[in-house]
């Protein structure tokens, strides 16, 4: 069973934590396929993806065994949908549209079992085996519980440094999409709103000894931007756009193939 340890001292390590947003994958398997290619985390995603309850618990399970942490993104604040996702198989969040410190602790308690927080406590946690006592489990889980307030509108972004000083947020994440449509810059991933946001988000979690990340831009050299200005936390596209990539990729290769190799028709082919 994995948990976050790993992936905390990789990215306190300097190191890139890579994951892809599940919005689209209907089996357990995709967390043991996305780890086999590389990644270290999966975001279930109730915000933008019809994905049903039962088979995020599956896949955040079949992804725990599989070595590749397993968080959510919920559709909202509510600490009764936070806690069904997170007492059945995600081991973080990455919040969307937190815009205020008051709303940043709000959903970092509702992340957590008393006393450090107002998680309901279920029958059994399954996320680390069935060995531990509730109460080992509980426990183990507030330490392990990985959150992340997402930053993605301009109240966010004045108050990131608030945002990221605020116990039990683990973490800001940049919505960029979100961001730069809210500020009236929509799809401009390369332009300067972006990337002041970097350094803005990555500086304030720093300074309050939080990681930091980013999900949205596809360009590669926004990437080399954000790592430099110091977001560890990468969400590189998400599940589907990665298929119709590979997808688009093969057909342009045999497009290709086709259009140098000399026509070939077997002797017996026909059309009729
Ligand atoms: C956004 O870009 O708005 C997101 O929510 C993350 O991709
Ligand atoms: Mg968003």
């Amino acid at each position: 069973m994995t948990g976050t340890t790993e992936l905390r001292r990789r990215m306190a390590k300097g190191g890139i934590a890579l994951g892809c947003n599940v919005r689209f994958s209907r089996s357990a398997e995709v967390g043991a396929v996305l780890a086999a290619c590389g990644m270290q985390w999966i975001m279930l995603d109730f915000e933008h993806s019809p994905l049903s309850p039962h088979l995020a618990g599956d896949i955040a399970l079949a992804a725990l065994r599989a070595g590749i942490v397993p968080l959510a993104r919920p559709s909202s604040h509510d600490p009764h949908e936070i806690a069904g996702l997170l007492t059945t198989g995600a081991l973080g969040l990455i919040v969307p549209h937190v815009d205020t410190p008051a709303q940043a602790a709000a959903v970092a308690a509702a992340a957590r079992f008393a006393p450090r927080g107002v998680l309901s406590v279920p029958g059994s946690l399954p996320h680390f085996g069935y060995g531990l006592s509730l109460t080992e489990a509980c426990a183990r889980f507030n330490d392990e519980v990985l959150v992340f307030a997402m930053i993605e509108s301009a109240e966010a972004l004045a108050n990131a440094a608030a945002i990221a000083a605020v116990p039990g947020i683990d973490g800001l994440f940049i919505g960029a999409s979100d961001l730069l449509w809210e500020t009236g810059h929509p799809g401009d991933y390369t332009g300067p709103v972006l990337r002041d946001a970097m350094d803005r988000v990555a500086g304030a979690a720093r300074d309050a000894g939080k990681f930091s990340g980013m999900g949205g831009p596809r360009e590669e050299h926004v990437w080399q931007e954000a790592i430099a200005a110091g977001i560890r936390f990468v969400m590189t596209e998400n599940d589907l756009s990665l298929l119709m990539r590979g997808a688009r990729d093969r057909a342009a290769f045999f497009a290709r193939c086709a259009a140098t190799t000399p026509p070939h028709v077997p002797e017996r082919a026909s059309v009729a």
